[in-house]
């Protein structure tokens, strides 16, 4: 009888054992395999991810691809997300989608996304922000004569707008907004990063019918945003069936 019990016993301890074992091993030994797909480009500190590339459920976030009924062309890979919640104006964060990545070299980074609109007859200042946060090991940088927002207010969802493209046409996001101390504060988001930490960007839905191409954190020693906007940083995307390319 002492012997089944001890039988028992270490049966149970190995069983206990296992499921340690196999939560440590998934929390740690994985991460690589929930890293967002980087699309390469030709340039030397720029990581670039599809805004379509994500594992979070898309909520109000749609694909628009060819034979959508408001598909155009312009987007790499010819795949844009397209928020179709909230109000043209604004609305509360909605359908937080993730992207989580490594930086390659530790440095201060920028965040701007490649982004569209339709209008379909709202006013010139909607449809065209996004709420962004970051979360991770990073302090908040700065760049030549911008500083940016505090860390609380870079890890919390926080206003990213970009200019008044035409629409169906192209720009990119370059300043956060946030309300301080009553007033409107607007300031580029910069994040001194670390070699091989991983973070996670959350972007989440604002003005219903903008639109995300891409995404690009570039290290700012090495590109300006100037590279990035004038089309000096290109995409390096797989040929299509057609034979076609896509690298705007
Ligand atoms: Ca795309």
């Amino acid at each position: 009888m002492k012997t089944k019990t001890n039988f028992f016993s270490l049966a149970l301890i190995l069983s206990l054992l296992l499921i340690c074992f196999t939560t440590v091993s998934s929390v740690h030994g994985n991460s690589s395999e929930r890293l967002t797909p980087l699309t390469p480009t030709d340039t030397e500190g720029v990581l670039v991810f599809q805004a379509e590339h994500t594992n979070s459920p898309l909520g109000n976030w749609e694909i628009i691809s060819p034979g959508h009924p408001r598909f155009f062309p312009g987007a790499s890979n010819d795949v844009m997300l397209y928020f179709t919640g909230n109000a043209p104006n604004l609305g509360p964060p909605d359908s937080p989608i993730k992207y989580t990545f490594k930086a390659p070299e530790s440095g201060t980074y920028q965040l701007t996304i490649r982004s569209s609109r339709i209008l379909e007859g709202a006013r010139n200042d909607h449809c065209n922000d996004y709420f962004v946060r970051m979360e991770g090991d990073f302090e908040p940088g700065e760049f030549g004569s911008h500083d940016t927002f505090s860390k609380s207010i870079l890890e919390s969802d926080t206003k990213h707008y970009f200019s008044s493209v035409p629409d169906r046409e192209w720009g990119w996001t370059v300043l956060g907004e946030r309300r301080i101390d009553g007033e409107n504060v607007k300031k580029r988001l910069f994040y001194n990063l670390k070699k091989d930490e991983v973070y996670t960007l959350t972007v989440s839905g604002r003005s219903k019918r903008a639109i995300m191409d891409y995404i690009v954190l570039f290290d700012t020693s090495k590109v300006s945003m100037a590279d990035v906007r004038d089309g000096e940083v290109k995409l390096m995307l797989e040929p299509r069936a057609d034979g076609s390319s896509s690298d705007d």
